[in-house]
Formats: structure tokens, sequence, C-alpha cells
């Protein structure tokens, strides 16, 4: 045998050892990942590890992601995980090759750490360290099959001239590794996809009987977007209401077995279920949701019709009269929190814990069966969703999720506006046309939309149907385009009279500001 022949040789057995490590941690991932869909699809090592890493990650490389990345942050990162821990497995399976145990115990390292991952996350159970177990378990066996098959084959091809050169046929043991391989493959694929089966089934909500509202309100009026299809609809629906959380799978909550407690300095701690909660005095309110991550002009904003119970109600029920506390910490199903300033719910806005979105009970992405809805706070200080706790506490003696991660630790939304209509450099017809969008003004109401084209004067826009002061307004104006580049700007002014600033800001740590403007083409 040729130096030369051997080195190929070499070279394939060391691939073939690199791919024994990576599909037994495949194989292995897939099969946790079954088991995890199975008890808590959150457990699953490859999400567990995404979680870890999104909790770890210092808040300006955070920022930085969801700014470049936008919402594939989360692919993203998932995709990275895979990578890294795939090429960490390939050397595992390399290192197996020469000392099995070396390889076992780097592959070992692998699942504890996912293992641990799943265990340290907040609101973990006992059962969250069967998807690493049986990752270790499965992912084990894999590697000393394909390493057992791997060794064989490169054996057989050492042997070379005893070989038949005629024949191109492989050798029996090297057949055995592909064939070997290839189940390992299809187990894996098989195994993932019916972890991936199984969650989305658990994530179609169960459907739910709602009460219906004490006091239902009359229904909306039409919206701008009847009339100017460029404007975004009046009523955001379900389906397309912007999704922001920590989550790398949606939290599955079941309504049986679901409370609500209500702790820390209260008169007496109460638990509620789902039944108490819908017993209680239902209200609906119209209500404008905002993300502190929303950019000037951006996307991460959304309106819908709200159905639940006065907040300020449910905290009554502890009794809330001679308590120090100064903030309500609530706390999701995973256990991620959230500081809320307890003055915001008896100050007299619609501060509601929420079962109900749209006439719908509230889907899974947005916190089924029950979150908090904070009217002109943003979403990391007033919407929990999955929600199962409220500690009234101080801000002294408790740290919320983001405010650990140095966001304000209270956020009024700031007031803003945004166009819809013309797009952002886009090529317009000259002539008649409309300039659209929506503003808000949450707790105060939007008074006035002024348009700016040019370096002409503000101009007053018509406003949209009015649903309340915490819900945005639909603007609009019409235009006679002329030939030419325009930039077209928008802002807007609350009931007191505070005018948009112009004074930009960035979403950290408090929220965006500034006005937004669009530059478009007529010709
Ligand atoms: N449990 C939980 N609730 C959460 C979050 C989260 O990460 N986990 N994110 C908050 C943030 S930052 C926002 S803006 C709103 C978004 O609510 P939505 O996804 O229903 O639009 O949820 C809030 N509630
Ligand atoms: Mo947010």
């Amino acid at each position: 045998m040729s130096p030369h022949s051997t080195t190929r040789g070499g070279r394939a057995a060391g691939a073939a050892a690199f791919g024994a490590g990576v599909l037994a941690a495949l194989t292995g991932a897939a099969a946790g990942h079954l088991v995890a869909a199975l008890t808590n699809p959150a457990s699953s090592p490859v999400l567990a590890v995404g979680t870890a890493v999104i909790n770890l990650t210092p808040t300006p490389v955070k920022t930085w992601a969801v700014r470049t990345l936008g919402s594939a942050d989360k692919p993203v990162l998932i995709g990275t995980v895979l990578v890294v821990t795939l090429l960490l497995a390939g050397v595992a399976g390399v290192l197996a090759r020469r000392t099995f145990g070396a390889g076992v115990a780097l592959l070992m390292l692998l699942v504890a750490a996912a293992g641990a991952a799943a265990v340290l996350q907040p609101a973990a159970g006992p059962l969250d360290v069967l998807p690493a177990l049986t990752t270790a378990v499965v992912g084990l066996a894999v590697l000393a099959q394909l390493t057992r098959a791997g060794t064989q084959a490169h054996a057989t091809a050492q042997a070379g001239p005893g070989a038949d050169p005629a024949t191109d046929a492989p050798a029996p043991s090297r057949r055995g590794f592909l064939l070997g391989a290839g189940a390992a493959a299809a187990v894996a694929v098989v195994l993932g996809g019916a972890g991936q089966l199984i969650v989305r089934a658990r994530e179609r909500v169960t459907d739910i009987a709602l009460p219906r509202p004490r006091r239902a309100l009359p229904a909306l009026a039409e919206g701008l977007d009847q009339r100017y299809d460029a404007i975004t609809p009046f009523v955001t629906p379900n389906g397309d209401f912007y999704r922001v959380d920590t989550n790398l799978t949606v939290p599955t909550v079941d309504v049986e077995g679901w409370t609500l407690t209500i702790d820390g300095d209260v008169g007496k701690k109460v638990e509620l279920t789902f039944e108490d909660l819908t017993r209680m005095d239902v209200v609906e309110k119209d209500i404008t949701m905002t993300c502190v991550s929303n950019e000037v002009g951006g996307e991460l904003v959304g309106s819908a019709r709200w159905l639940g119970v006065p907040l300020a109600d449910v905290l009554a029920l502890a009794g809330i009269e001679s308590t120090e506390a100064d903030q309500i910490l609530s706390t999701a199903d995973d256990g991620f929190t959230i500081s809320t300033p307890l003055e915001v719910a008896l100050d007299g806005r619609d501060s509601l814990v929420v079962f109900g979105m749209n006439g719908q009970p509230l889907p899974r992405e947005h916190g089924f069966p029950v979150r908090l809805i904070t009217p002109g706070l943003y979403g990391y200080v007033g919407g929990t969703k999955w929600l199962t706790r409220l500690t009234l506490t101080t801000y002294a003696a408790q740290e919320a999720y983001w405010t650990k991660r140095k966001w304000a630790t209270d956020a009024p939304i700031k007031l803003s506006s945004r166009i819809d209509t013309p797009a952002a450099l886009t090529n317009l017809d000259a002539g008649q046309t409309v300039i659209g969008g929506v503003a808000w003004a949450q707790p105060d109401g939007v008074e006035q939309v002024e348009v700016r084209i040019d370096e002409g004067e503000w101009t007053t826009a018509k406003l949209g149907p009015d649903a309340g002061v915490d819900y945005w307004r639909q603007w609009f104006l019409p235009w006679d385009a002329q030939p030419g580049t325009h930039t077209i700007a928008v802002r807007a002014t609350n009931t007191r009279g505070e005018v948009q600033t112009e004074k930009r800001a960035t979403p950290f740590p408090a929220g965006s500001s500034g006005i937004q403007s669009v530059v478009v083409t007529v010709s």
C-alpha cells in the first residue's frame, strides 16, 4: 500500500469518526427533543442551551443581535448552538476512535451542559432532567455502534493488499458503517420530527369557554384601513400581533392545574383558579401594546380588544390596604419576571389580568391562559405572559429579569407616530394620493397628528375613529404629489398638549424617541 493511499484511508477514517460523533449527538438530541415534547418542550437539550445563552448574553450584545437580525435572532441562535455542538460532537467522535473513553467524556460533557441548562431554568422540575438523560443514553449507544463499525471499516481498508481491487463494492464493514450511519440519521429525523409534531399539537389552544363581560363594549367603528388599505388595520388580528419574549418554544400551560397566586406583602395569600378568575367582574378594554425595543416607525406595536379582570380587583382579594410594597413582581410559568409599579394598578387606568384577545382565548404566543396588560407601560414592565404569580414587594428587595439587565426600572410608553403609506424609498405616480399611518399616546390619548412634507409647515392630518385614550389613532392626509424626491415626516401630540419630540433616543434603556421620516420619489 502506498503512503498516499494510507493518508487517504486515514482521512476517510477520520471523517467517519467525526461523522460518528455528529450523528451520535444529533440522534441523542432528537431523542431528547421527543422526550421534552412529551414533558416540557423548553427542557429539550438544544433549546435549553439556547435559552441559557439568551439569559447569559450581555445586554449590549442582545440589543445588537435584535437590531441586526430582527426576528431572525432566534433561528440564528438555535442554528449557532447546533453547529457549535455538532462540531464539538464531531471532535468527540474523532477522540473516540483513538481512545473511546475520551470521546465519551467529551460527548457526556456536552450532554451535561444541556442537562444543567434545563435543570437550572427557574421553573424547572425534576422531570426536566429526562431529555438530557435520554440524549446521553441514545448518544452513547450510537457513538459506540458507529465507532466500532468505523474502526472495523478502517481495519479492512488497511488490509488493502488482500482486498480485491477489481470490485468497487465497499468492504462489508465499510458498508456496515454506512448503513449504521444512515440508520442513525433516519432515527434522528423521525424522533426529532415526531417531537416537533407533538410540540405543535400541544401549542394548539384547547377550546375554552370565555365569560361574557359585565358590560360589553360597542363594536369598534370601521377603521381608515377600510378606505385606504395601506393603513394598518384598526384592530390587529391575533395572528398578526407582534410577539416578543425570551422563549425559544411557546410555553404550553394547561388551564386545568393553572393557578394565579397573589402573595408577598398582602393581607392574606390568595390562589385563584382560572374559573375563579372568570367568575369575577369581567371587563373588555381596547388597548394598544408596544415593545420598548420598537424603533421609531417600527412594527412592534399592536392593538386589540382584551377581555379580563381589573388588576386592582385581583389584588383586593388578597388585601393591600396596609402594604408597604411599591411594585408588583409578576412571574410567568417559566420563571420569567416583570416589575410593574403598584401605583399603575391603582391610579384608575385599565390595568388588566387578561384571558381573551379579540374575542378569542389568548393565543399561546400571547400568554395563554392568562397575562397582564398595563396601558401606558411597555410590555417588559407590564405585559407578563403565561402569568402565574403576583407578588407585592419593593424595588429595593427584588429585581425583575430586564431590570437586572439594565433596562429602565419603570418605562412609560413614549408618544409616537408611524407612517404606513407611502412606504420608504418607493416610487409614486404624480397626482392625488394619501399619506397615512397610526399614532399612539397611552395613557393620555392622541390629540393631533401632523405631517410635514420637505421643508414645509406642519399640516394637521385627519384622525380615524376614537377607541379611547389607550388605543392608537389611525390618521391620513390627502397629498397632491408633485414630481421629485420628497421627505415626509410625522409627529403626534397628546391630550396634555405634549408634542412628540424630535430628539432621538435608542430603544435601550427606556424606549426610542424621535420622529419618523420617509423619502419617496414621485414621477
Ligand atoms: N413571560 C413573559 N412575558 C413577557 C415577555 C417575556 O419574555 N416573557 N416579554 C414582554 C415583552 S418585552 C413584551 S413587548 C410583551 C409582548 O407581548 P406580545 O408578544 O403578546 O406582543 O410581552 C411581555 N411579556
Ligand atoms: Mo418588549
